[in-house]
């Protein structure tokens, strides 16, 4: 009787075990089977459309790896305008790669030169002038510099928070709604779809940290039309920022002022500057006029240069 227990309760642990091995097995079967699957499915959906890198080999050729164009205005990316407008003022070869995956940084714009990645626009700026042998603003002097570098600074990592909450979490639905149908070509649709809820999110938690999203509105547009005085009233007169012939900050301040004027958004700073700051309106179009003869073209979406 006794043993006859201890064969029950052998072959019933025996039992569990052979049930809870198999049931292992089977999982990580499963699992390993659907991250496969999930991965070869993420690949051919992200690289669909997708520009082959190792095609990008042209010598001292700059790829310019950019979000695709996806109309009204150049590029979404203030950064990405920044570097296409500085490679046009200072006259280097350039190409545009439309793409949606980013550096690895995690963002875009970025470059390939000679087979070799750079990214965040203010190191591909020093890495290309060394390139090509060339002087950032060579013209300035040391005073007229640091204005530069102060205004950059303002614009980049303070006054885009302003309009970027405004279009990614405010007003989100607005902002997409500006890109027709017939605006968006493949990529840019592809974008749109994986695109809007996932910015969103990250966003969410980017401009918490920032400090942006615990403001009001008011006080977030009270922040950018301070900065947008200051610009104008530092432009004045003058055609570009520093005299007669643009430099590194033109750049920069086209690429930002186009996102908050030229987009149509109901962002209050926008009017503000229509009505009090009529000089930044004028500077803009006569960067499109130096260097953008091509603007209608660019402003297609997924066209390439
Ligand atoms: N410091 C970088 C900023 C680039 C940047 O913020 N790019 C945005 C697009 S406008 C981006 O990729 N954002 C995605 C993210 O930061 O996760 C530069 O100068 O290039």
């Amino acid at each position: 009787m006794g043993s006859k227990m201890n064969n029950l309760t052998e072959d019933g642990t025996v039992g569990i075990v052979a049930s809870v091995v198999g049931g292992v097995v089977v999982c990580v079967l499963t699992v390993g089977i659907g991250y496969q699957l999930y991965r070869h499915l993420y690949r051919a959906i992200t690289l669909s459309g997708e520009t082959d890198r190792s095609t990008l080999t042209q010598p001292d050729l700059i790829y310019l790896l950019m979000l695709p164009r996806i109309g009204v205005i150049s590029n979404i990316s203030p950064f990405t305008v920044k570097l296409e407008t500085w490679f046009r003022l200072i006259d280097v070869p350039y190409r545009v790669v439309e793409t949606t995956l980013p550096s690895s940084k995690r963002q875009f714009p970025y470059i390939i030169l000679n087979g070799v990645e750079i990214a965040d626009s203010r190191f591909i700026v020093e890495r290309v002038a060394k390139h090509f042998n060339k002087k950032v603003d060579p013209n300035l002097s040391a005073e007229e510099r640091s204005v530069s570098v102060a205004f950059s600074r303002m614009l980049e990592e303070n006054t885009i928070y302003t309009y970027a909450w405004y279009r990614v979490l405010f007003q989100h639905a607005e902002y997409w709604g500006l890109f027709s149908e017939e605006n968006k070509g493949v990529l840019a649709k592809k974008m749109l779809k994986y695109g809007p809820t996932l910015m969103e999110r990250a966003a969410k938690v980017k401009f918490w940290q920032q400090g942006v999203s615990r403001l009001s509105p008011a006080e977030i547009y009270s922040l950018a039309e301070t900065d947008l005085k200051a610009l104008s009233d530092y432009l004045g007169t003058k055609d570009y920022f520093f005299g007669e012939e643009p430099t590194l900050l033109d750049c920069v301040a086209f690429g930002h002022l186009i996102q908050i004027l030229w987009l149509k958004l109901n962002f209050p700073p926008r009017f503000y500057v229509e009505n009090e700051c009529k000089n930044l309106s004028r500077f803009l179009d006569r960067m499109r006029d130096r260097f953008y003869p091509d603007w209608e073209q660019l402003c297609k979406p997924s066209s390439s240069s």
